[in-house]
């Protein structure tokens, strides 16, 4: 009997996992069963744009954190997979900045060419996952459309379900009689919602920036950002500003540390993430911040409590989709046997050498270079392509430096693909003119 693998989730993750095994089957080995459950009726994760909030039209949380006009927050030649580049997929070298659409369509080109949709059960949310004395797990989950449960055991369980889905969301004071919005950035779909209105963000991070950027681009009266640690500092236009952290909202006003105040429509909580996994028995459930080397994961992918179970992707994330694939070979180099894991101790060991040098880290330079290194790390010890890892981390630097110098220009720029050599032509339009985010139009010369 071939062992059995379970994965959790077909977003860019779970589809690695499947790309993975399947190109070492390509390459003439045995591999195991594989079964990808998946809760939404399409793969590519949060990249399957939806319009609904709330709930779906089966009850289900909806996954989607991505919203409308939603253009990739960092350069494509960050996240490029090795064995298959952007050149290939659309047949010529492209912009660095691809909107949602263009992102998905190059995600899915992958697994298409790789043959394994069927592979994935679609609509079908694991419902728990247990281990059981006999040595495997136990998986229970919803057939949505037929409304059944199953129940199937598997030898390894990889969980790939992502963590920027259910959302952070802290009360503050008179938030219950605010005569205006309050929603989380999970729940934000279209900016021109928002179009001559006064917005209050909370947080600073990547959410806060770009749905802050969208709602000035699509036409919002002002922005206000309140920082709870830090401004995030960038050179915003007139109708931006940046204020202390936010005590109070009282009908119309919100209250600032400082005492200044100011009258908004809508409040939009910025406020990140958090890892959330209630279908794990307790005993398998990750509980960790949102940080870059993840608590109890052996090489950032192994649980080091049991290591038949892995977790895809937990990490903060400067890099993506190529380091989704590292972690993928990786773990599937475990489970083929090809790789073998060390005991507790020195997989505990590991876990704490990671944090300690994360902790240790200075500013976001040095961020992204030990999250590349840690790319490296995984990819030296596979059959995954080897690339460039420095030319990755030089276009996250030009990055950070084109941010600096223009906040509402940055995404007009072009770097060199770490995979090709390439030099991304520049877009047809800036950023801040190209108001429709489509791949037919994203694509036109
Ligand atoms: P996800 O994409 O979240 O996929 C997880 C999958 O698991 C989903 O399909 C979900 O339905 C499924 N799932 C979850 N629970 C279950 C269950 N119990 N049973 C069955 N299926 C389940 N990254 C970039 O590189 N560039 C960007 O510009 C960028 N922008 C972003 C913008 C936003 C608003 C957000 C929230 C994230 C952004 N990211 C970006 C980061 C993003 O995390 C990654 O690009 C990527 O989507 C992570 O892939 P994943 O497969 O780990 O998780
Ligand atoms: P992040 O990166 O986890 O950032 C969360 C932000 O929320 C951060 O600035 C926090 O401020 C702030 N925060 C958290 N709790 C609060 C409260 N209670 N009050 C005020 N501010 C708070 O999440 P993002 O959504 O921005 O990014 C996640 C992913 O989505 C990322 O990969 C992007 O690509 C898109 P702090 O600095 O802790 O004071």
């Amino acid at each position: 009997m071939a062992e059995r693998v379970a994965i959790i989730g077909a977003g860019p993750s779970g589809l690695a996992q499947l790309r993975a095994f399947q190109s070492a089957r390509e390459k003439g080995a045995d591999i195991p069963e594989i079964v990808c459950f998946e809760k939404q009726d399409d793969w590519g994760g949060l990249w399957n744009y939806t319009w609904r909030t709330g709930l779906d039209e089966y009850g289900e949380p909806v996954h989607c954190s991505m919203y409308r006009y939603l253009w990739s927050n960092g350069p494509k030649e960050g996240l490029e997979f090795a064995d298959y580049t952007f050149e290939e997929h659309f047949g010529k070298p492209i912009a660095s900045y691809p909107p949602r659409a263009v992102l998905f369509d190059y995600i899915k080109g992958r697994v298409e060419k790789a043959g394994v949709r069927d592979w994935i059960r679609f609509r079908c949310p694991v419902r728990r996952v247990e281990y059981k004395e006999n040595g495997k797990f136990r998986v229970v989950y919803q057939d949505l459309v037929n409304d059944k449960e199953h129940d199937q055991e598997f030898d390894y369980v990889i969980n790939a379900g992502g963590h920027f889905s259910t959302p952070n969301v802290p009360h503050y004071p008179g938030f219950d009689t605010f005569n205006g919005r309050v929603l989380h950035a999970h729940d934000f779909r279209d900016a021109v919602e928002f179009k001559d209105k006064n917005i209050l963000i909370l947080g600073t991070s990547y959410s806060a920036e770009d749905i802050g950027s969208q709602c000035w681009k699509y036409g919002c009266k002002s922005l206000t950002v309140a920082h709870r640690t830090a401004p995030m500092g960038y050179d915003w236009p007139d109708n931006w500003q940046e204020v202390p952290a936010l005590v109070k909202v009282d009908k119309d006003t919100a209250y600032f540390k400082d005492g200044s105040s100011k009258k908004v429509d809508a409040v939009i909580l910025c406020t990140g993430y958090i890892h959330h996994f209630p279908y794990m028995e307790e005993a398998l459930r990750l509980k960790t911040a949102n940080r870059l080397a993840a608590a109890d994961l052996y090489k950032g992918v192994v649980w080091v409590h049991n290591p038949k179970l892995f977790y895809l992707g937990m990490q903060d994330q400067w890099f993506t989709f190529n380091m989704f694939d590292a972690q993928a070979w990786y773990v599937r180099d475990i489970i083929m046997g090809r790789i073998s894991v060390p005991d507790k101790n020195a997989m505990l060991a590991d876990v704490k050498a990671r944090v300690d040098a994360e902790d240790a880290l200075e500013d976001d330079y040095a961020c992204i270079r030990y999250q590349g290194a840690y790319t490296k790390e995984l990819i030296d010890e596979t059959d995954y392509p080897s690339f460039d890892i420095d030319a990755a981390n030089q276009a996250f630097f030009e990055w950070k430096k084109h941010k600096k110098k223009g906040i509402m220009t940055f995404r007009n720029n072009g770097y060199v693909s770490p995979m090709t050599g390439t030099q991304a032509p520049p877009h047809h339009t800036p950023w801040k003119d190209a108001l429709d985010d489509s791949l037919e139009t994203y694509l036109q010369v």
